[in-house]
């Protein structure tokens, strides 16, 4: 059905106008299109990618430029130019970083309202104590540092290391509920807490006890999830896509929640159509090499390259190797969405 065309701002004479403004008022039917276009949305989100061999030295220049106490968190934020820069989202609801830790330098102890999580990009030795539980950062892992709990970086190797924070920031800003509280180091009290969780099918039950804790795990080993990947990718042959989702191994429900995490294998010389969904969604590349296409764009993703996507998009990846697997971290704002019942699948 085709929408009547309404009302305009000039339309109305200025004195009205003035009086509407000086009462804090303001006609909605100008804009009633704006806020509610016809169908789907009209996202700011653009489709936008970021390599990272071209902001890999800009990263290792802060490490000159910046000292770490002048920083805190030496962050070079990958800001999506349909939001404006200054705004530092990837999505409407997502933020992600490229964090640079140096041997020997200490991000210290901090806690937030926004729910983080990182995925280690390059460089062994470096750790994040998440409440007094210290998890080692290998390339691929996925640390995180949910909504209240302390966190500090430290490194302990010799060489850089690198990893993408993804954060609900953009999201919790919003809700004017964005803060962070200082503390001091912490005690480790375990670097393998969440270990007894890392065999699917099986939890720790002491005296017959579940454990009741919001976040019982907190990494999430690469090598254990790319097995999962290759495990899938072996005995469902016929699977629509080879993907395993990170969840809370007591509920089974997302990991966060407000934003989801997911990882990918697209078999060698895969073609994966992803359905429109409601979501932005941002794609990392873990190891391999891929295209990424939406409506007029298409990325070409090496390793440790990331792009973000906006809703209401198919989205169709094709793995650039017909020998190699390529594997894919995704993110996206799905838990936050179903929470709110304005998710949405679209299939053709
Ligand atoms: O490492 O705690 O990219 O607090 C932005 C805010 C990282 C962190 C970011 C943060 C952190």
């Amino acid at each position: 059905m085709s929408m009547p065309e309404l009302g305009r701002l000039e339309d109305l004479p200025q004195d009205y106008r003035d009086d509407l403004t000086a009462q804090n008022l303001v006609p909605l039917w100008p804009s009633l299109r704006a806020v509610l276009p016809p169908g789907k949305p009209a996202p700011r989100t653009r489709a936008t990618a970021w390599n990272y061999a071209a902001l890999r030295p800009l990263l290792l220049k802060a490490g000159e430029l910046t000292p770490i106490e002048k920083a805190e968190r030496r962050v070079l934020v990958l800001a999506n130019p349909g939001h404006g820069l200054e705004k530092m989202q990837a999505s409407s609801t997502i933020y992600l970083g490229m964090q640079l830790l140096l041997p020997g330098e200490w991000a210290p102890a901090h806690r937030h309202t926004p729910n983080a999580v990182r995925m280690i990009v390059e460089g062994t030795g470096a750790y994040t104590t998440v409440d007094g539980e210290k998890c080692v950062m290998e390339r691929g892992d996925l640390i995180l540092t949910p909504t209240g709990l302390w966190h500090e970086h430290g490194h302990d190797g010799d060489q850089p290391v690198v990893w993408l924070d993804v954060l609900d920031l953009p999201m919790v800003y919003y809700m004017e509920a964005a803060y962070v509280t200082e503390g001091n180091a912490q005690t480790v009290t375990g670097d393998a807490a969440g270990m007894a969780y890392q065999r699917g099918g099986v939890v720790p039950a002491p005296l017959f006890v579940r454990g009741t804790s919001a976040y019982p795990m907190l990494r999430y080993a690469w090598a254990d999830v790319r097995m999962a990947l290759q495990t899938l990718a072996r005995t469902q042959p016929n699977i629509e896509a080879v993907q395993v989702a990170y969840v809370n191994p007591e509920t089974g429900g997302d990991a966060q929640k407000i934003l989801g995490f997911s990882a990918l294998m697209l078999r060698p010389g895969e073609t994966l159509n992803l359905p429109a969904r409601s979501t932005a969604l941002v794609f990392h590349v873990i190891e391999g090499a891929t295209s990424v296409s939406a409506d007029a764009s298409s990325f070409a993703l090496g390793a440790a390259d990331t792009c973000c996507i906006p809703g209401y998009t198919p989205i169709t990846l094709v793995n650039a190797s017909a020998a190699d697997p390529c594997f894919v971290f995704v993110a996206d704002d799905a838990p936050l969405q179903k929470k709110l019942g304005v998710y949405e699948v679209r299939r053709p």
